[in-house]
């Protein structure tokens, strides 16, 4: 287990500048050497860290140890089909945790405060105050994905006077917060959300989840007229066209969404200008190399002193 002067750290990233992730591991582990490219080092490397890497890019590393996500969703790992079979770990870091739960009270705040009718307003110069403005104990912030995520965002919600419920695979339990689970529990979930804040990963289970079939069993009507969507998850987890339908059908009231199926989101998309939309660029909460690095290197530091991994992911849920 013990680290050794030869061991070799892959970095394997696509569409992210590893420059910055390279000075971040040269500042705090200046005695371990990092490379881009697996073919100059293949029988020395014992980490990878990985965002997208290319396909089938980890096989063939004879003393590959351990995965390292350098992001919190693991889905751009497994759509490799050519995994090695060693244990991956993904980021759980309370940088990246609060990154998420500021854009989450942000964006809810912002529709529940009417955020986007006075931008729209103040573009035209109209003062129209009379809209109700409904309190916050009026409204339900429901959250699918009771994780590291969305069990803190759940929490700084209620702190803020939400009603807050929740919708996980197994049953989570918080304080204040009404939980549901299972497919069971979804219809439940939907039918009392006013606000649906989507902090799903996207798995084989959870892939196209937010579509016609889920806005339908929503309440038609709430504090803020039909319920609006927030998903900072993943874009494989929502149908793009459902979500203008249900918008052009008065079955959503708006939506904020961070991430798409394709990123960039093409200029082509419908989305981009629609008027109840708010796009943001996957930018919800970002992995920080500054934080991270150090955490990732105390990870290693602690395996190789025979300290057990944290935060491995379930293969078989793929999350
Ligand atoms: P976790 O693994 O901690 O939590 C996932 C949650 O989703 C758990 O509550 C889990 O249930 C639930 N879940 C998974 N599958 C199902 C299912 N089939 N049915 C119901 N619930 C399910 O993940 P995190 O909270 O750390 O991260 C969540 C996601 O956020 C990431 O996977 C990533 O896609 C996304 N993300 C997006 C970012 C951005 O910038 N937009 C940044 C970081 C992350 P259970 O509790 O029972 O296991
Ligand atoms: C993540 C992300 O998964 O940034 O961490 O999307």
């Amino acid at each position: 287990m013990t680290g050794n002067a030869d061991d070799t750290i892959l970095l394997a990233v696509t569409g992210w500048d590893p420059d910055v992730w390279q000075t971040e591991f040269a500042k705090a582990a200046p005695a371990r050497k990092l490379v881009l490219d697996a073919d100059t080092a293949k029988d020395k490397i014992r980490y990878a860290l990985v965002w997208k890497q290319r396909p089938g890019s980890l096989m063939g590393l004879p003393n590959l140890e351990v995965i390292f996500s350098l992001g919190a969703g693991v889905d751009h790992i497994f759509h490799d089909h050519q995994l090695p079979d060693v244990p991956i770990v993904r980021i759980v870091s309370p940088d990246l945790t609060m990154r998420m739960s500021e854009y989450v009270v942000w964006q809810v705040l912002d529709h529940h405060r009417l955020g986007l009718r006075y931008r729209q307003q103040q573009t035209q110069k109209v003062w129209h105050e009379d809209r109700r403005q409904p309190a916050a104990h009026e409204v339900t912030v429901g959250i699918l994905g009771l994780g590291v995520l969305g069990r803190d965002a759940a929490q700084k919600l209620r702190n803020l006077g939400f009603r807050v419920s929740g919708w996980s695979r197994r049953l989570q339990t918080i304080e204040g917060v009404t939980s549901h689970f299972g497919k069971d529990g979804l219809k439940d979930f939907l039918k009392d959300v006013d606000i649906v804040v989507c902090l799903l990963p996207l798995t084989p289970e959870t892939k196209g989840i937010l579509s016609m079939s889920m806005f339908a069993q929503m309440k038609a009507e709430g504090p803020l007229g039909a319920p609006v969507l927030i998903n900072a998850g993943r874009g494989g987890l929502q149908n793009e066209p459902d979500i203008l339908a249900a918008l052009d059908r008065g079955m959503l009231s708006a939506v904020t969404l961070d991430v798409f199926k394709t990123e960039p989101l093409p200029k082509g998309s419908p989305l981009w200008t629609h008027p109840q939309v708010v796009i943001t660029p996957h930018a919800a909460a970002s992995s920080s190399p500054q934080a991270l690095v150090p955490e990732i290197i105390a990870q290693l530091e602690s395996y190789e002193r025979g300290e057990p991994l944290k935060n491995i992911v379930d293969k078989a849920a793929q999350y």
